[in-house]
């Protein structure tokens, strides 16, 4: 990919991390952690890979993209936001009163939200649904999933890789946000998954391991994940949880946090914003 294609998503995930936190920070808590760490595949998937239209939601040739770690809402608020699907301003009523931006994801209050997720587990089932439907109906939309390492300690996940394998999704792509956490502690302490690709691969998928926060990386498997036939394809994130925010990442428990105080708020606010002031110096001198 062109140096300068990649400096712009980088710019667009650091974008998705500022305006996550600022939405956070104005609500006063949420879950940072899982949100931060998605914020590098979100800005691939919509600067780079899904075809959507924001003009036009319910674009039938669009693909579908489902937030399975439902808890990560605010990020895919901001890259929505981001891309003009609602106005900005919007990212401001995040949980409160009457907001369209549910701490969860909700296909019926957001516009640009294709399935409803917060129950760990049954994303990947909408989104196998999503796939084989398209295939049914003759059509060529891929559905997009992004699990979280601790979710795949449920059942349901393995339910989901096992149809998808039998039914040859090609058109399906699931990325595992494998951030080491989980609520409570880390994933290897509380229900360890071994090596995931490996367990992928028994169930007969096509599978990729990345680091998660490199654009271009993630950006070309998603690409040879798209090429593949007869079988749907899993990318595993290698990521880090809180990344981008130091009040989060520094964190030992930051998959969900306060955020009381105001200073420390605005000082994290405006670390991030000259992190982009320098990314967009280094795009322009290239
Ligand atoms: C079925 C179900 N059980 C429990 C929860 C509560 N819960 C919310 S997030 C979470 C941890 C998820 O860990 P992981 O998938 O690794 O997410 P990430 O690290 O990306 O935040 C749990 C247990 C839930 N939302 N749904
Ligand atoms: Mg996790």
């Amino acid at each position: 990919m062109d140096k300068k294609r990649v400096k712009e998503l980088e710019i667009f995930a650091a974008r998705i991390r500022l305006e996550t936190f600022k939405e956070l920070a104005c609500l006063g808590f949420g879950h940072v952690g899982g949100a931060m760490s998605i914020g590098d595949v979100l800005a691939v998937l919509y600067g780079e890979v899904m075809n959507v239209d924001p003009a036009d939601k319910n674009w039938e040739e669009r693909d579908y993209f489902v937030l399975s770690k439902g808890h990560a809402g605010p990020a895919l608020y901001a890259t929505l936001a981001l891309k003009g699907f609602f106005p900005m301003e919007m990212l401001k009523t995040l949980n409160q009163n009457g907001t369209k931006l549910p701490s969860h994801c909700s296909r019926v209050h957001t516009p640009g939200v294709d399935l409803t997720t917060g129950s760990l587990g049954q994303g990947i089932s909408t989104a196998v649904g999503a796939a084989l439907a398209s295939r049914i109906l003759g059509g060529k939309n891929y559905a997009y999933c992004i699990v979280g390492d601790g979710e795949c300690d449920e059942g349901q996940i393995w339910e989901g890789a096992l149809l998808a394998a039998h039914q040859k999704l090609d058109n399906l792509i699931l990325f595992v946000d494998a951030n080491g956490k989980q609520l409570d502690g880390n994933v290897a302490d509380i229900c360890a998954l071994g090596d995931i690709g490996e367990k992928f691969r028994a169930f007969q998928w096509h599978t990729q391991e990345v680091d998660g926060h490199d654009v271009e990386a993630v950006a070309d498997a998603a690409a040879d994940a798209k090429a593949q036939k007869g079988r749907p394809s899993v990318i595993i994130l290698n990521t880090v949880k809180g990344k981008g925010c130091e009040l989060s990442e520094k964190a030992e428990f930051n998959h969900h946090m306060m955020f009381p105080d105001a200073e420390a708020n605005q000082k994290e606010i405006t670390r991030m914003e000259q992190v982009i002031e320098a990314m967009t110096a280094e795009w322009r001198a290239m």
